[in-house]
C-alpha cells in the first residue's frame, strides 16, 4: 500500500512539511482549487503542486477530486462539452504523474452532516449526523442550511436541483453515470489513470435525492458498467460503514481481490441506535468498524493501492478545517501503518 494524506493546497493550515514528518508518508492527495468545477485545470497549477510536494519528499499522484458537474449527473444538453473538459483534466493530470483520480456521483451535495464540531466527553470534537436534527425538514419548503453544504447555490437553485433529481430518480442517475463512464474510462485507461468513485456519504437517500453508490449490489452493478481496473472504487470505510446493513470488511475483501479498489479511505464511525452516527477515532475499539479486519482483508488480497487516513477529530486544541486537522489524522496514519506491519508479517 502507499500511504497518503489529503492536503487542501497552499491555504491549508496543515503544511507539507508537517505531513512529510508522519512516518511512512508517500503521497499527497490534492486538487487544483483555483478554477471552478467544469473548467480546465491549468497545467502550470498541476506542475507547481507536483514540484511543491517534491520539495518535501512527497509525490502528488492522487487527485481528490475532479468534481462532476450537476449537468453531467442530470444528463443535461451541455453534458458532452463538460465531459470533454473532464477528460482533458484527466489527460493533464496523467501528464504530470497522477495515477488515481477520485470523484463522486452524489446529487447536489457531497457528504451530509448535521454538526461539524460535536464535543465528546474528552473535549475532542468531530462531525456527526443526528436524525433528530434532520427530522421534519423538507428541502422544497424549508431553507435548509446544513454545515458543509455548498454555499455557492442560492436557496432557489437548490430547490430547482431537488426538483430535477426527483424527475430523473435513481434510474436516470444510473443512466447518466453509465453515459459518463463510457466516455471517461477509455481516456483514463489510455493514460494510465485509475478512476476511483467515492461512495455516497451516508449511503442512503437524503431528503429524497437519489443515491446509487451505496451497497454491495450497487457497487457490483457499477463495476460491471465498464469492466476495467481504470473503473475502480475509492472504498471509504466510514461512508459505507454508516449503513449497518453494509458488511464493510466483506466488501473490502471482495473488491480488493478483484483488483477494483484504487484508493482506500480509512476512518471509523460509531452508529447509534436510531441510525445516526458520529465520526470516532480510527481505532476499532472507538467505533463500529473493525479496522484490523479491514487491513487484514487488504493485505491478504495483495492490495497495492493508495490508503489515506480519512477524517480525524479535532484534538489537542487544534483548529482548522473540520475533519482535516493534522493531529488526529496523523494518529490515524500511524495506527493504520501499525495494522499493516502486523498483518504483513503475519501473512508471510
Ligand atoms: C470527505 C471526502 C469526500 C470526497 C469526495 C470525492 O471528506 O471523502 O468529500 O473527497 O466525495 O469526490
Amino acid at each position: 500500500m502507499k500511504m497518503s494524506f489529503r492536503w487542501y493546497g497552499y491555504d491549508d493550515p496543515v503544511s507539507l512539511r508537517y505531513i512529510s514528518q508522519i512516518p511512512n508518508m508517500n503521497s499527497i492527495v490534492s486538487a487544483v482549487y483555483e478554477v471552478k468545477p467544469g473548467q480546465v485545470w491549468p497545467e502550470e497549477s498541476i506542475e507547481k503542486m507536483v514540484k511543491e510536494c517534491e520539495k518535501h519528499g512527497l509525490v502528488f499522484d492522487v487527485v481528490e477530486s475532479i468534481p462532476v458537474s450537476e449537468d453531467i449527473k442530470l444528463g443535461s444538453d451541455n453534458r458532452d462539452e463538460l465531459i470533454e473538459v473532464y477528460c482533458e483534466n484527466i489527460r493533464r493530470c496523467a501528464k504530470y504523474g497522477i495515477k488515481c483520480v477520485t470523484y463522486n456521483f452524489m446529487p447536489v451535495f457531497d457528504w451530509t452532516r448535521t454538526q461539524l464540531d460535536k464535543e465528546a466527553p474528552d473535549g475532542s470534537t468531530s462531525l456527526v449526523m443526528y436524525w433528530e436534527q434532520m427530522k421534519g425538514l423538507d428541502p422544497l419548503v424549508d431553507d435548509i442550511d446544513l454545515p458543509g453544504w455548498d454555499a455557492s447555490y442560492t436557496k432557489d437553485e437548490i430547490k430547482d436541483l431537488f426538483r430535477k433529481y426527483a424527475v430523473i430518480g435513481e434510474a436516470g442517475l444510473w443512466e447518466n453515470l453509465e453515459y459518463f463512464l463510457k466516455k471517461v474510462i477509455p481516456v483514463a485507461e489510455e493514460c494510465g489513470v485509475r478512476m476511483a468513485i467515492h461512495p455516497d456519504d451516508p449511503p442512503y437517500p437524503i431528503f429524497g435525492l437519489p443515491r446509487i453508490i451505496t451497497n454491495e449490489e450497487n457497487l457490483d452493478r457499477f463495476l460491471k458498467i465498464v469492466d476495467s481496473p481504470a473503473n475502480s472504487l475509492c472504498l471509504c470505510t466510514g461512508s459505507l460503514g454508516c449503513a449497518a446493513t453494509n458488511d464493510v470488511v466483506k466488501m473490502v475483501r471482495k473488491y480488493s481481490a478483484m483488483d477494483r479498489i484504487a484508493f482506500m479511505h480509512i476512518r471509523n464511525i460509531l452508529i447509534m441506535e436510531d441510525g445516526s452516527f458520529e465520526e470516532s477515532g480510527h481505532l476499532s475499539k472507538c467505533g463500529s468498524i473493525d479496522m484490523y479486519e479491514v487491513v487484514k482483508a487488504l493485505v491478504e488480497t495483495g492490495f497495492d493501492g493508495y490508503v489515506r487516513p480519512d477524517h480525524g477529530r479535532m484534538i489537542w486544541g487544534e483548529t482548522g478545517r473540520p475533519g482535516y486537522g493534522l493531529y488526529d489524522r496523523a494518529l490515524g496514519a500511524t495506527y493504520i501503518n501499525g495494522l499493516f506491519e502486523a498483518c504483513e508479517k503475519a501473512n508471510k
